[in-house]
């Protein structure tokens, strides 16, 4: 790939790395964290989700897929020198030539906001798609702390900038008045993490929300989880959602035509291992997923 703001990594995911021509799958780290608020350290997150990777079987039981027999190229990080806007048009530049080339980006955040670069991205190439979220929180604040575009407000901008309409959040669980005016203003759909443990609702709405859509965005906010599985994110938050909830969710939503991936928010800095162990089983296992359903599986 011919981009002058990649650099090699000092590890590869799971250990190894086809040539980008042959590559089905693109890792790109993103060690950008400048807006977080709460608990910065995202930055740090992709070469760490590398590391954790070297010690991972590679297997899934679930899909029957062995990640270690993926063409997966890892191009490296992207270097964050400049402010938001410039990391998020680093994305979208890198992720429109992966998609471009036919192949399937997996981001490594960074904070959650790179993900605005990837939907960019996928709006500029004129693809119609779902922005299925995994996120605790809805980050659709119209600012946050005088920042426009930040990891709290980045969901907002992409409905109103990106043209993002079907935006479908899954284990949501906190919210503020104003974010919850503007979902239920503009008909956002939501699963939220009381509906997906039955407490609220019934699971009609989780299966709407996971219906086929010509092409899906998959982002994953690890604080998605409950704070017992993965404690080690920038804004942790009770009463979450459970693994086995979140892998029986992503198995489905995989059974779409998958056009990108990412994986935001993890802070091993606070890490006792746990954290790194669970948010990467999670998304060997979702990158499984798409492959058994690329393969017709
Ligand atoms: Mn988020």
């Amino acid at each position: 790939m011919d981009i002058d703001f990649l650099t090699a990594p000092p590890l590869e995911f799971l250990g190894r790395s086809v040539p980008f021509r042959q590559a089905d799958y693109v890792v790109i780290g993103i060690p950008f964290d400048r807006t977080s608020t709460y608990r910065p350290g995202s930055r740090f997150a992709p070469n760490a989700i590398r590391e954790v990777s070297l010690n991972l079987e590679t297997y899934s039981f679930l899909s029957d897929v062995d990640a270690e027999d993926l063409r997966i190229h890892d191009a490296g990080n992207l270097s964050t020198p400049a402010g938001v806007e410039e990391t998020v048009e680093r994305v979208r530049r890198v992720v429109s030539e992966v998609i471009g080339s036919g192949k399937v980006p997996i981001l490594l955040g960074g904070e959650h906001t790179i993900a605005y670069g990837a939907m960019k991205a996928l709006s500029g190439l004129g693809m119609g798609f779902d922005a299925m979220v995994f996120d605790a929180h809805s980050d659709a604040r119209d600012e946050y702390e005088g920042l426009r575009l930040s990891h709290a407000t980045f969901m907002r901008r992409a409905f109103e900038e990106l043209g993002v309409r079907d935006i479908r959040y899954i284990g949501l669980r906190a919210i503020c008045k104003e974010e919850l005016g503007f979902i239920r203003r503009e008909g956002v759909r939501a699963a939220t993490a009381l509906e997906i443990k039955g407490l609220r609702g019934g699971s009609h709405c989780l299966d709407a929300l996971l219906s086929p859509t010509p092409s899906r965005y998959i982002s994953i906010d690890l604080d998605v989880l409950d704070p017992a599985f993965a404690p080690a994110v920038g804004n942790p938050e009770g009463c979450g959602v459970y693994p086995e909830e979140l892998l029986r969710i992503l198995k489905r939503a995989a059974s779409a035509n998958v056009v990108g991936i990412d994986l935001c928010e993890y802070v091993p800095v606070y890490d006792d291992g746990s954290t790194g162990a669970q948010g990467v089983r999670l998304l060997l296992e979702a990158i499984c997923a798409i492959e058994a359903s690329r393969r017709g599986g």
